[in-house]
């Protein structure tokens, strides 16, 4: 090992003796510091090799890297030892017991709604649809007007509406229709797009009956759409959601934005002769949809002698309970961690 001249080795020593009364991480960083940074021991000697003489750089330079290495080498063994010393410390404290469990550590996980999401989202996109949002706080023009219900229209009544402005131009959207024509506005057909979303709605809850849910609106914009092309994708949503081929039939609807309009019921998955699901009737009513009116492709500036269209509003909050068995839509936004944790899976 390189020499030291003496009063190299006298400032090592000094150094060396520093680190070992430190009581403190801040004390040992302050100790390397002032060693290695520019002014320091360190930093001196390495600065002072081009002045030497050729004879001596070497080893000055050896005695530089020397000092440098075993002042490191003692601030992290004195930086182990404190560490050592705190946690033997906080073990002496009364009422420590080693053989006690750590605490659990509580896993999250997706929640119900968001689950069945993400499984209609890979769906449908598989079948080339995008997945679109919408404002949450809307414009009328998007929630009534734009969908053929106008002001003075006895349809509004159908759904009891949160109003936020005295104007009654903004609204929380009571459905995710209003994102239809959204969607058509920035898009040429073919359009093929669903839009799961929050909604809300002034409603007494009861157990099928919440003021805010989710729904999940599909929209599919082309030349010669008809309603086989809507029972299909119905179809497979279903068998996706399901696993197996489910029979559909299909009632007629009225809702202002379709024409014709329909509630699409589903065979019951769960009994082939009757169960309390299906209310003893062996058909589950699913979700409502039709064939876009034309007024609503107009609003959305598509011509309808050219294109026609099919649109659905699931009900999320209700599919998700039937593919749950939740007998009460209340439980879903509750924040109840009893409730959530029933469906803890890895999502
Ligand atoms: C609509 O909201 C229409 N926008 C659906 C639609 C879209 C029709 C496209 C045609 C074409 P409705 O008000 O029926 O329709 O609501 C749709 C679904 O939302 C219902 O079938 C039901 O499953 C669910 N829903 C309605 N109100 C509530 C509520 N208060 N709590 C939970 N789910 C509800």
């Amino acid at each position: 090992m390189t020499d030291l001249s003496p009063e190299h080795a006298s400032t090592l020593a000094r150094l060396l003796a520093q680190v070992a009364a430190a009581s403190a991480a801040e004390d040992l960083r302050a100790i390397g510091r002032e060693a290695l940074e520019k002014g320091g021991v360190v930093a001196d000697l390495l600065a002072s090799i081009p002045t030497l003489p050729p004879a001596e750089r070497k080893g000055a330079g050896q005695a530089a890297n020397r000092i440098k290495a075993e002042l490191e080498a003692a601030i992290d063994a004195r930086k182990r030892e404190l560490e050592d010393g705190a946690l033997l410390a906080s073990r002496k404290v009364e009422g420590f017991d080693a053989t006690l469990r750590a605490p659990r550590v509580e896993r999250g996980a997706l929640h119900p709604i968001t689950q069945v999401v993400r499984e209609l989202e890979d769906l449908f996109t598989s079948m080339g649809f995008e997945v679109l949002d919408g404002p949450e706080i809307e414009l009328d023009w998007y929630n009534f007007e734009a969908l053929n219900i106008p002001r003075d229209h006895p349809a509004r009544d159908m759904q009891d509406t949160f109003r936020c402005d005295p104007a009654g131009e903004l609204v929380l959207r009571t459905h995710t229709s209003p994102v239809q024509v959204r969607a058509m506005e920035k898009r040429r057909p073919p359009i093929r797009a669903i839009a799961p979303g929050k909604v809300f709605r002034q409603e007494t809850t009861d157990a099928s009956h919440e003021h805010t849910f989710h729904q999940m609106e599909g929209l599919v914009v082309d030349e010669d759409v008809s309603v086989g092309h809507l029972i299909h994708t119905m179809k497979t949503l279903l068998r996706g959601v399901f696993g197996k081929d489910i029979e559909v039939r299909l009632r007629p609807g009225y809702f202002p934005f379709v024409e014709p309009g329909f509630e699409l019921d589903a065979r019951c998955p769960f009994c082939k002769s009757g169960c309390s699901v299906c209310k003893q009737s062996t058909w589950i009513e699913l979700l409502p949809c039709g064939m876009v009116h034309e007024n609503v492709l107009r609003a959305g500036g598509i011509d309808p002698a050219k294109y026609s269209g099919f649109a659905f509003g699931l009900g999320l909050s209700r599919l998700v309970m039937l593919r749950y068995g939740i007998d009460d839509v209340r439980h879903l936004l509750s924040g109840d961690a009893r409730f959530l944790r029933q469906f803890h899976r890895i999502g």
